[in-house]
């Protein structure tokens, strides 16, 4: 699949709007304040953004329920605000991706107010209707966020349909008017001159009948569901027009069918898998399963290795920090969780801090964390028995606020995110971990991240070359071979604090290696060696 789009060899960065830079003291981040670190960005090499929802929105999901789609949040700034994010970003070879909510809107979008208004109006059928009382619901699917699919209406006795919030009403997918609607919507913004859209909850759009039976999966009924195809093959007929990248937050959608719906032909350009959490540990204090991580990316590698093209990430705004959960926050684990996810080949993102090797924050009661259905969880732990200590442990430790506190430019108060009072807690980590100390100081996790990038994007064995996984039992280690006919790179990582006696296989010790990058000083390549807590190493040799 060597076809030399521009997306192939780019670098992504996510930007959580609301806590990357507030620039007019309201305690929110802003588009202004994006502008305002385009050349951070630049600096650290990374060729596009992809932006969490900019529009219009009552907040319950900070975004994702949206009122306006055409309209940007007051909160954020204005178009003009964004079209100048667009043309300054562009002048500096930087790209911007809009997030694209199109499962749901917000209860209080005006085709939501109109539809609930009546059984007979014009926008009913723009949602999922069906008849209820307040006792009885029409299926008892669950929704993401907890509690019932279904919210009583008593204006019409009737039930509508939400997979997330009940403010998040679903939209009809097989109701063709509403389609042309937001196809419409979509073309709107590209005409605007954005460079792509990150699709949200995309593979959630079309629904099984409602009296389907539940087996094993409870979200089946709204994970990939039969029918898809033609809306997915809609909306790749108005993206061909474009030369954008798309990339779909598709979850359901497995690694063998990921084939068909990012290749030449395919819908989109690119999947987010929701596949590779995999936790092990206590609950409250969980960490990453490394051999279900490692098994899950090397499936997706290997089921995409010539047809289809893979999106890399490791955090986004609904993951807690990787460097605590996976790593030991230090600099060093952050380095070495950066390296192993982001030589996979695939286009790769960065979560803004990321790049700074943050960690989780410390809420100390319930009040201090945002996230409703981390909320509604904790009740639900406390009203069952469970001790509020361990309540709030629990939900903490793998909650979304961790990666949506205020980015940490500096250790000025507030981490320099703002001169008001910031929305969510600042982590106090930022007296240690911010971009001023880290810009310089040559052996940061930011310099590391920018060499890793330039690595990437100066070899096309990177780009291109076939992923081959060594050592694949092993629970603590990520180690793999890149290559193509000219090159091979090697990546040994230890995702682990344990010393680690590895046995490489002769067909890499018989040959000379020269080292590329590292986050440790000692390297050797033998047959047997020891990788000490976190090392990683990535080393070529030519053909
Ligand atoms: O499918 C899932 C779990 O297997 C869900 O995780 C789902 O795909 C995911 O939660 C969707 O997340 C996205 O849409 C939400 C929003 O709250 C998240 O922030 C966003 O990333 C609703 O719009
Ligand atoms: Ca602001």
């Amino acid at each position: 699949n060597k076809n030399n789009h521009w997306w192939q060899n780019a670098v992504g960065y996510q930007i959580y709007p609301k806590s990357f830079k507030d620039t007019n003291d309201d305690g929110i981040g802003d588009i202004q304040g994006i502008i305002q670190q385009l050349p951070y960005l630049k600096e650290l090499g990374v060729d596009f953004l992809w932006i969490n929802p900019l529009y219009q929105s009552p907040n319950v999901d900070h975004g994702y329920d949206i009122s306006d789609f055409r309209a940007v949040q007051e909160e954020f700034g204005t178009i003009e605000d964004l079209k100048e994010l667009l043309e300054k970003a562009h002048r500096l070879d930087i790209k911007i991706l809009m997030d694209l909510v199109v499962n749901h809107t917000s209860d209080q979008h005006p085709w939501f107010i109109k539809s609930r208004k009546s059984k007979d109006n014009p926008y009913r059928n723009y949602y999922h209707w069906v008849d209820a009382t307040p006792e009885k619901c029409p299926n008892d699917w669950q929704s993401f966020f907890g509690g019932s699919t279904w919210e009583y209406d008593e204006a019409t006795n009737q039930a509508y349909f939400h997979i997330f919030y009940k403010e998040q009403p679903d939209l009809n997918w097989k109701n063709e008017k509403m389609r042309q609607e937001i196809y419409e919507m979509i073309r709107f913004w590209l005409d605007l001159g954005i460079d792509g859209f990150r699709l949200d909850a995309i593979s959630h759009i079309q629904k099984e009948d409602w009296n389907f039976q539940i087996t094993d999966n409870q979200w089946a009924p709204f994970m990939n569901v039969n029918g898809i195809e033609q809306y997915m093959s809609e909306l790749k007929e108005i993206f061909s027009a474009y030369d954008i990248l798309t990339v779909g937050e598709a979850s359901g959608v497995t690694s063998k069918k990921a084939r068909q719906w990012t290749n030449e032909n395919g819908y989109i350009n690119m999947i987010f898998e929701l596949e590779h959490n995999h936790r092990k540990g206590v609950a409250g204090y969980e960490k990453m399963d490394i051999l279900g991580y490692k098994k899950t990316m090397a499936r997706w590698q290997k089921d995409l290795a010539h047809e289809g093209w893979n999106a890399l990430y490791i955090e986004n705004h609904d993951n807690p920090r990787m460097n605590t959960v996976m790593g030991n926050e230090t600099e060093k684990s952050a380095k070495a969780i950066a390296t192993a996810y982001l030589l996979l080949k695939g286009t790769p993102f960065i979560y803004q801090g990321q790049e700074l090797g943050m960690t989780n924050t410390v809420f100390e009661t319930i009040g201090e964390m945002d996230d409703l259905s981390d909320k509604h969880r904790y009740q639900l732990l406390v009203e069952s028995g469970v001790d509020e200590k361990l309540a709030l442990q629990q939900v903490s430790n793998w909650s979304r606020d961790h990666s949506r506190t205020p980015m940490q430019w500096s250790d000025a108060e507030n981490a320099g995110f703002t001169n008001g009072k910031s929305w969510l807690k600042t982590n106090p980590s930022y007296k240690k971990i911010n971009v001023e100390h880290q810009k310089n100081d040559e052996h940061s996790v930011f310099n590391y991240y920018k060499k890793l990038i330039a690595l990437r994007k100066s070899e096309e064995t990177l780009t291109f070359g076939a992923f081959e996984l060594l050592l694949a039992h092993d629970e603590d280690t990520f180690i793999y071979l890149r290559k193509t006919e000219e090159k091979e790179i090697l990546v040994l990582t230890n995702l682990s604090e344990k010393v680690k006696k590895i046995t490489l296989p002769n067909k890499i010790t018989n040959k000379n290696w020269q080292l590329l990058l590292s986050n440790t000083n000692e390297q050797l390549i033998q047959k047997h060696f020891e990788m000490n807590a976190f090392d990683a190493f990535v080393f070529e040799r030519s053909m």
